[in-house]
């Protein structure tokens, strides 16, 4: 960093050292583009000043670019995708967090997070006040399930109409995804289950995320399950782009444009892609079974545990859903669909121990 900040200063002194001749020289320009889920700036090192931020929505749904720190807090409109914006700031030096902040912060916590120094040039050194952000430490979450068991079984998305706009962004998944409005995973088709689910799961940043769990329970057919976790996804999923890891407190699915707006918009205490064990009546099925879990603020009513909002951000975060997919390329389960998906109403969550 510091080397790539000293090839960049001596333009910055230059240009501050004829600043006195006013529309000589245009203000220090920073280049950012927007993607999903990254903010990539040209530098991340400029003089203090007057800074000019020219913004390019690169990625395939709407964006927006914010500068937050030192008393400042200014975002652009909503960029729309392949649309450009321009910000321009006084940065006083210090540290600034830059990103994207549509969906009350969910693609900020997808990774659409930066930050940028404001150096003061006359100081001629690097020393001016801001430090290497530390790490977040690893935070951790422990789920129990309770309450009503219900299994989903396949049927039509009960809100397609406030789906069919976002879908519209979609561009190469949307097709798969428009299938899934006739018959798919979130529908109003329950029957009643049995069973329990306790995982725990830690945030440690990128790759070295992990959980820890089981599940059992029992489906319309009588068949007795039992997942075991094994390690977290960290890879892309189709339609979750860039869903790898745990995720600890996000807002998304539905109106939000992030992950299919099949789903009703949430919040969620924890949202995670794993790898599992899966048996069946105490036969191993598969050692590869792609699991999704998430604990989020409820989307089904009582009585018959249909889907009861398409914005349900604001409901308790008490609903734990755990849905099963075979590994890539193996057989569908012999269940309807071919996927298992059953969800826990009144579950709870807690700070490990350690
Ligand atoms: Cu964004």
């Amino acid at each position: 960093m510091s080397k790539h900040w000293i090839h960049w200063s001596l333009p910055i002194l230059a240009v501050l050292g004829t600043a006195s001749r006013p529309g000589v020289e245009p203000p220090a320009q920073v280049s950012v583009r927007l993607s999903e889920w990254k903010v990539e700036l040209s530098q991340q090192a400029i003089a203090a000043g007057t800074v000019r931020f020219a913004i390019t929505n690169a990625g395939s749904i709407p964006h927006a670019f914010e500068v937050e720190g030192h008393g400042i807090e200014k975002e652009t409109r909503t960029i729309q995708p392949g649309a450009s914006d321009t910000l321009t700031l006084t940065l006083k030096p210090g540290m600034y967090q830059v990103y994207c902040p549509v969906g009350e912060d969910s693609h900020k916590k997808l990774g659409m997070d930066s930050h940028i120094r404001a150096v003061d040039a006359n100081a001629g050194s690097e020393h001016s006040g801001y430090g290497e952000t530390s790490p977040p430490g690893v935070r951790s979450i422990r789920v129990t399930s309770g309450g009503p068991v219900i299994q989903i079984l396949p049927g039509p998305f009960p809100f397609p109409d406030s789906a069919a706009p976002i879908l519209q962004q979609f561009g190469d998944e949307r097709e798969g995804l428009e299938s899934q409005v006739k018959n798919g995973p979130y529908s109003n088709n329950v029957t009643p289950s049995s069973g329990s689910f306790t995982f725990t799961a830690w945030d440690k940043g990128a790759t070295r995320d992990s959980v820890d769990g089981a599940a059992e329970f029992t489906t319309q057919d009588g068949a007795r399950w039992r997942l075991v976790l094994d390690r977290v996804q960290t890879k892309d999923v189709p339609h979750h782009p860039r869903f790898g890891g745990v995720i600890l407190g996000l807002y998304y699915h539905g109106n939000t444009g992030v992950h299919t707006p099949l789903v009703p918009t949430i919040n969620s205490a924890v949202a995670l892609w794993a790898f599992g064990h899966l048996y069946k009546n105490a036969a191993l099925v598969t050692d590869n079974a792609m699991v999704h879990v998430m604990l989020l603020s409820r989307t089904r009513r009582d009585g018959d545990f249909a889907l009861a909002c398409w914005d349900c951000s604001r409901n308790k975060i008490e609903e734990l859903q755990l849905q099963i997919l075979p590994g890539q390329g193996e057989p569908k389960f012999d269940s309807p669909g071919g996927f298992l998906f059953v969800n826990w109403e009144k579950s709870s969550s807690s700070k490990p121990a350690s």
